[in-house]
């Protein structure tokens, strides 16, 4: 079956550019283009009021967006034309929409409740998914309480995560976000890149008796995660004398049961995965393991819940005021009609601060393709770059670009009613920065304001701030396992949603091959004596020599 069956879209290989939706937001965005946020502010003292939603405990205000009605009802307009009704409901019933990879994006799935059915090759899915979570929760708590200790009958109270990509960043976030809620007897470690120091510096201080590894690997073939592995079996068994150690200090979590197995982790302790849970969307699968072992299962299942009100919303909202559906779209109208290049994630609460990392790869790995599902090359921009830094540290840095650089970069904030840690006025003071940011970058500083405070007319020029710099701003009550849960499916859907419209397939990643592979060619190049005949360009060849060089002390 085609995509254009499944979804029962039109013929989707004329591109989307040149569909009537498309050329109507182009005279659209040239009638309103030079419109400021001060003037849309003037003609509605209500737009503030009127331009946000709610959804899963998430208020989301978009009015300081370069939108007006019309933009909004023509952006739905073209979600429509895009189909991305009916792909919402393919992806919720498992229909194949990863095509180049031929199978289904289900990771909606993880936090399906139970009793839901969802069938994929005859096979009950979401019992699955609740066998497994059972299985997780037996052994977390095993490990939280000391009923499972390590080789020599100590606690297991440093847990340290191998994996990268999609089976480290997300996990890591989230422990970073909800640390909070941790069991602080415990220490959780992270370690993904194959440089050593990750390694060494994770691990100098543990003692192995306490220490348990979980390798995450889905396809349990990835060099780096493995050459981890390797590393952390040696150390552990070098440290308790004893290969059987490994049984009692490793986990795994992979679709590849036999290749953990074979590596020497017990089968009880090898949680598996399915093909279709993509590595950027499994954070909420047995990838996020270490998580459920820092926060336990009951606060596990209350992130399941918040994934579970943001993917009920997104499945049930009418587009207009549908969380995920407006945030993608805003997304598509900068980088399309505005030619924004890159969008700033920017949350205002420390706990969040791996999310712009874990929003890099969601994004920028989901959505940054250049050809559609049926492999044309696409005439229209796809993914911005997605960076940011929690605030208000980035105030003092990059927000000067922000204000008054030559780029246009559309920026979320992400702030909460109440802090985790009250501690004087802190919280006041961070709130004051994130809301005072949006209301600076919106209406700037205008050089009559300016001469108004007396100025000097030489500084005039330098202090305007020309405003019109669009943000939305998310606001929840408190950082909790569900707001957590919440906000990463928003964003999800989000980066689906741009997808749709881009008609782009958002679950593959081929991009990433060819660097692995070239990096096993050359592998050898640098570690063979005497070193063999080079058939690279002349760069390449050259940087293999003079590593060897320095490598040998030989220059
Ligand atoms: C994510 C990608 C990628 C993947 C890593 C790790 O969507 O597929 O980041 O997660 O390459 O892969 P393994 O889990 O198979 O080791």
């Amino acid at each position: 079956m085609t995509l254009t069956q499944v979804a029962g879209l039109g013929d989707m290989r004329r591109s989307v550019a040149s569909g009537r939706a498309w050329q109507a937001l182009i005279g659209h965005h040239r009638k309103i283009a030079d419109l400021s946020l001060s003037e849309l502010f003037d003609e509605d003292p209500k737009r503030g009021e009127r331009l946000c939603a709610e959804a899963a405990g998430f208020y989301l205000d978009y009015s300081k967006n370069r939108i007006t009605d019309e933009t909004l009802t023509l952006l739905t307009d073209l979600a429509r034309s895009q189909g991305l009704s009916e792909r919402i409901a393919a992806m919720f019933r498992g229909d194949t929409i990863n095509t180049t990879e031929n199978r289904a994006a289900l990771h909606v799935a993880l936090r399906a409740p139970v009793g839901t059915h969802i069938e994929l090759d005859g096979r009950d899915v979401v019992a699955e998914v609740h066998d497994m979570l059972a299985r997780m929760a037996d052994f977390s708590e095993g490990v939280r309480t000391a009923r499972l200790r390590g080789h020599a009958g100590a606690p297991l109270r440093n847990v340290i995560n191998i994996g990268i990509g999609g089976s480290d960043l997300g996990p890591e976030m989230a422990y970073e976000a909800l640390r909070h809620y941790s069991q602080r007897d415990m220490r959780f470690r992270f370690v993904s890149n194959v440089d050593a120091t990750a390694f060494v510096e994770a691990t100098r201080d543990l003692q192995a008796s306490e220490t348990l590894f979980i390798v995450c690997s889905k396809t349990f073939k990835t060099q780096e995660t493995l050459e981890n592995a390797q590393a952390a079996r040696a150390w552990c068994v070098g440290q308790l004398g004893d290969e059987a150690a490994v049984a009692s200090h490793f986990a795994a979590v992979s679709s590849n049961v036999p290749g953990a197995i074979e590596f020497g982790i017990a089968q009880d302790r090898v949680f598996g995965l399915w093909d279709w849970v993509g590595g950027r969307y499994s954070m909420d699968s047995a990838i996020g393991l270490s998580l459920m072992l820092a926060i336990g299962p009951a606060q596990f299942e209350e992130m399941l819940s918040g994934f579970r009100a943001m993917d009920e919303h997104f499945q049930n909202a009418p587009l207009p005021a549908n969380l995920p559906v407006l945030m993608g779209l805003l997304a598509v109208w900068y980088a399309d009609f505005f030619g924004a290049q890159t969008h700033a994630v920017l949350p205002y609460d420390q706990y969040l601060v791996h999310l712009p990392a874990y929003l890099q790869q969601l994004t920028m790995e989901s959505n940054g393709k250049r050809v559609t599902q049926e492999g044309l090359e696409v005439d229209y921009a796809t993914a911005p770059i997605i960076w940011g830094e929690v605030g208000t540290n980035g105030q003092h840095s990059f927000y000067q670009l922000l204000h008054q650089g030559t780029t246009l970069i559309p920026c979320d904030f992400i702030g909460f009613g109440q802090g985790l840690n009250p501690l004087g006025r802190h919280h006041d003071i961070l709130m004051a920065n994130l809301i005072a940011q949006t209301e600076a970058l919106a209406f700037g500083k205008t050089e009559a304001e300016l001469r108004a405070e007396g100025s000097p007319a030489a500084l005039v020029p330098h202090r305007c701030l020309p405003g019109n710099r669009p943000s939305s701003t998310l606001l929840a009550q408190r950082l909790t396992p569900h707001t957590l849960g919440a906000l990463v499916a928003l964003y999800e859907h989000s980066v689906f949603t741009q997808g749709v419209i881009w008609n782009i397939d958002s679950f593959d990643q081929w991009g990433v091959e060819t660097g692995k592979v070239l990096a096993q060619r050359t592998l050898p190049e640098l570690e063979s004596k005497p070193m063999p005949e080079l058939h690279h360009d002349s760069s390449t060849n050259t940087l293999i020599r003079r590593y060897r060089a320095l490598r040998d002390g030989a220059v």
